[in-house]
């Protein structure tokens, strides 16, 4: 930090020192008018551009060698497929394209830089010219957002054919709770007005709704491979978003709205930990860790904020795990339902209220007894 501040110390006084020159120059009258570019200026302006061309090129390469191993692993939907070869088709005509550009730009500038005696030529318009470069970036481009287009379409297809297991994803600040509709798949009608935090019904759910008695509230979302989920999204508070990057899935999360969002998981956990670059990343970040002193870290799937909703957004995140059907089955069956943690709670306070009462009573009898003897 101090080297930087010194750094900045440095150059400013620099910059400071140049100005003041600059000044100088300008108030002696006999120099030559500095303003005006000559052939030297405008020949060291030529180079630059070359130079700034192969500082591209090269922070490019560059990126692309160190940074590509950042990138995400093979995604975990049906869909994911799809996704990934539309932003790679994207990337490559956007870096293919630029590439020419770049070149040309910067080649152009060097080429006609300014020189004394060299007079620009008056070009009108060429109407052959004007039409290829028109009508090239137009198909691609039509293509493009047809394709994106086709795309988006069959991801944002959300229907309840192939039965698929209903989950809602429900957002606070700052952290992710999920939901099951339990043994029926249906959830229960559930509003932000019927939160009762003292009777621990956090997320509003509707008791008189026979639908949500077997509804199933967890903090781990666990996945059975291969069957398809329908996400249902809330907000308590304010806009969050549910991103799922390993499953190639977002979706925000609006207040007094329920948003959706449909993926089918094809990878699970346990797979997806052999995953080469999985291994590799998780290999990479152990070293760091290690360094540090902490313990090491093992790969999982995981939901995240990606709307920046307050001051701990940063560590709104939420485990998932894919695994079998049995496993999930198996792991389901475990947790309690709604009725059983929230209505039997109640129903134990009603009973705890109504042995207080009959204990007053009798200690109200006894006194009474004991009056009269
Ligand atoms: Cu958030």
């Amino acid at each position: 930090m101090t080297a930087l501040l010194t750094f900045t110390v440095l150059v400013l006084v620099a910059i400071a020192i140049w100005q003041m020159t600059k000044i100088f120059e300008l108030s002696q009258t006999k120099t030559e008018r500095a303003e005006i570019a000559n052939d030297s200026d405008n020949k060291n302006n030529g180079y630059l551009l070359f130079a700034f061309l192969i500082f591209i090129y090269g922070i490019t390469i560059f990126s692309f060698a160190k940074y590509y191993k950042m990138l995400l692993p093979e995604a975990a939907s049906e869909h994911g497929g799809d996704y990934d070869q539309l932003m790679w088709v994207s990337f490559a005509i956007i870096f293919f394209v630029q590439t020419i550009t770049q070149a040309l730009l910067h080649y152009f500038g060097y080429k006609y830089r300014g020189e004394k005696g060299r007079k620009a030529l008056f070009f009108a318009d060429n109407d052959r010219l004007e039409f290829i470069w028109t009508i090239i970036p137009v198909i691609v481009l039509a293509g493009l957002i047809l394709w994106g287009l086709y795309t988006w379409t069959n991801i944002m297809d959300i229907n309840e054919d192939d039965d698929p297991l209903i989950v809602e994803l429900y957002a606070q600040q700052f952290n992710w709770t999920a939901r099951y509709g339990g043994d029926d798949n249906v959830l229960g009608e559930a509003n932000v007005r019927l939160i009762d935090i003292a009777n621990a019904n956090v997320l509003g759910i509707d008791e008189s709704d026979p639908n949500a008695e077997d509804d199933i509230i967890v903090k781990e979302l666990h996945l059975p491979v291969g069957r398809k989920v329908n996400f249902k999204m809330r907000s308590q508070d304010v806009l969050h978003s549910a991103y799922m990057p390993h499953f190639r899935a977002q979706m925000n999360c609006v207040p007094g709205m329920i948003t959706q969002f449909s993926f089918t998981p094809t990878i699970t956990t346990e797979e997806m930990r052999l995953n080469p670059d999985v291994v590799d990343k998780v290999k990479r970040t152990n070293a760091i860790r290690a360094q540090k002193g902490d313990d090491p870290w093992e790969f999982d799937y995981i939901l995240l904020c990606n709307k920046i909703c307050g001051k701990s957004h940063y560590n709104m995140q939420m485990k998932i795990i894919v695994e079998t059907e049995e496993e999930f089955n198996a792991w389901i069956a475990e947790q309690k339902t709604f009725k059983e943690s929230v209505m039997v709670d109640e129903a134990e306070v009603e009973t705890e209220e109504q042995v207080a009462r009959t204990e007053g009573e009798a200690d109200v009898e006894s006194e009474e007894s004991a009056s009269e003897e």
